[in-house]
């Protein structure tokens, strides 16, 4: 009997989170802005071990939040925003300048390099949703290339 009901006990926990994907972001960062700049951009790598969307972005320091994707079209470099960002079960999906990037925006004061900016990521897997916070440090304009040395 005892054996029994410690086995379900096991099992209900497992099924209560179950169903959340698991979901690893590393490289969380926001680009600084010079002052009277009201966008700015946060990129970051984002690997998921199901199929998952990215569906919207928030944050408690930022008054809006858009997940855009920046191409060339001809000759001329477009930004949209998008519904929603794939993330294949197991791919490292990069946010980064010129690709996919989350745009900060209506920033009420520039932001400066060390700034942590919290980061609510709203990920959809299988029909649900979860959340995923995010701490992205703010790095000068370069600060994008000094993690792509090559050894
Ligand atoms: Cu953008």
């Amino acid at each position: 009997m005892k054996t029994t009901f410690i086995v379900a006990l096991l099992m209900g926990s497992v099924s209560l989170s179950g169903w959340a994907a698991n979901i690893h972001v590393t490289d969380a960062w926001a680009r600084t802005t010079m002052p009277g700049q009201k966008v700015s951009g946060a990129y970051m790598q984002i690997q998921s071990d199901v199929d998952a969307r990215l569906l919207s972005v928030s944050s408690p320091v930022i008054p809006r939040v858009e997940v855009h994707e920046m191409k060339m079209d001809g000759e001329v470099m477009r930004m949209r925003e998008l519904k929603s960002v794939a993330l294949p079960k197991g791919q490292i999906v990069t946010l980064e300048p010129g690709g996919f990037h989350l745009m900060l925006m209506s920033l009420k004061k520039p932001i400066a390099v060390g700034d942590i900016i919290p980061l609510t990521l709203v990920v959809e897997s299988g029909g649900k949703k979860q959340t995923i916070e995010v701490k992205a440090e703010a790095r000068g304009m370069d600060g994008g290339m000094q993690h792509h040395h090559h050894h």
